[in-house]
């Protein structure tokens, strides 16, 4: 089976790596469509960053950004929501969308309700400060025990379409990534559908400079190759979907590591 790709458009004015790109709906829509083109399975529509330290948006704002575009996107392809909020998740499949992409792991029983699939990650905190010293005992075991807790619940309220993502970056240390990513077939062998968002992250653009013998962090845009290394990684470890901007790319990886 040839691993999905979910295309991201991030509908906001401070997103890590496309911020203030898509912020007009008209920009989004066609990005999206663009990315449709280029073989995702799925647009991933996001109106509030949580990259570390974001500030929280509210509602109506995030409704207002999201909105318009789910609604477009939705007459194309299929469309998730990218939100923590359930009053967002509820308006944005109202308008279309099918799955719910949710980095806070608990708006389940808003995916049950409304009949749609649902993505748990993990995150470890708040975005605002979740990359403070992240302390864990044993990272691997504690998102697994959590990603099952959470799909369980979930499975059992009658949502059909479970996924689980570690949530590389959300609240964890580059050594914490590369411990979930060295050991990914723990997350697999729990046995839902294993989405994972590695793109243009801070622990690739950590791992280039070092390798470089550089201190200063490889910015966002350079981060390309790093992103297929660890899309590749993941996907032949056997996760089923990578959340990527690098759309393309990603879609050609996956139809390789798949042959
Ligand atoms: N990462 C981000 C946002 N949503 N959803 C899932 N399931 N997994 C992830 O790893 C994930 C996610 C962060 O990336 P991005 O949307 O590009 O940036 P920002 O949060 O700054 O908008």
């Amino acid at each position: 089976m040839i691993p999905q790709v979910m295309g991201i458009v991030n509908v906001t004015p401070d997103s890590f790596s496309d911020g203030g790109l898509f912020l007009d709906a008209q920009a989004a829509v066609a990005h999206g469509r663009a990315l449709l083109a280029e073989g995702a399975s799925v647009i991933d529509v996001g109106g509030e960053s949580t990259r570390p330290g974001a500030s929280p948006v509210d509602a109506a704002e995030e409704l207002r950004r999201v909105l318009p575009v789910v609604e477009a996107l939705s007459e194309h392809g299929r469309v998730s929501i990218d939100t923590r909020k359930p009053e967002v998740a509820r308006a944005a499949v109202a308008a279309g969308a099918t799955l719910v992409n949710d980095v806070s792991a608990s708006l389940w029983p808003v995916a049950a309700d409304c009949g749609v699939g649902w993505v748990a990650m993990h995150m470890l905190g708040e975005p605002g400060t979740m990359q403070q010293e992240p302390l864990y005992d044993d990272v691997v075991g504690e998102v697994c025990a959590f990603l099952e807790a959470q799909a369980r619940q979930a499975a059992k309220a009658g949502i059909d379409e479970v996924w689980v993502d570690p949530g590389f970056g959300f609240g964890k240390t580059a050594e914490h990534n590369l411990t979930l990513m060295a050991h990914l077939d723990d997350v697999v062998a729990l046995g839902w559908p294993v989405l994972v968002g590695t793109s243009r992250k801070a622990t690739i653009g950590r791992l280039l400079a070092a390798s470089d013998g550089v201190d200063e962090i490889v910015p966002p845009d350079d981060r390309l190759a790093g992103s297929l290394a660890t899309e590749v990684w993941c996907m032949h470890r056997g996760a089923r979907m990578v959340r990527a901007h690098d759309v393309s790319a990603a879609v050609q990886a996956a139809r390789v590591v798949a042959a």
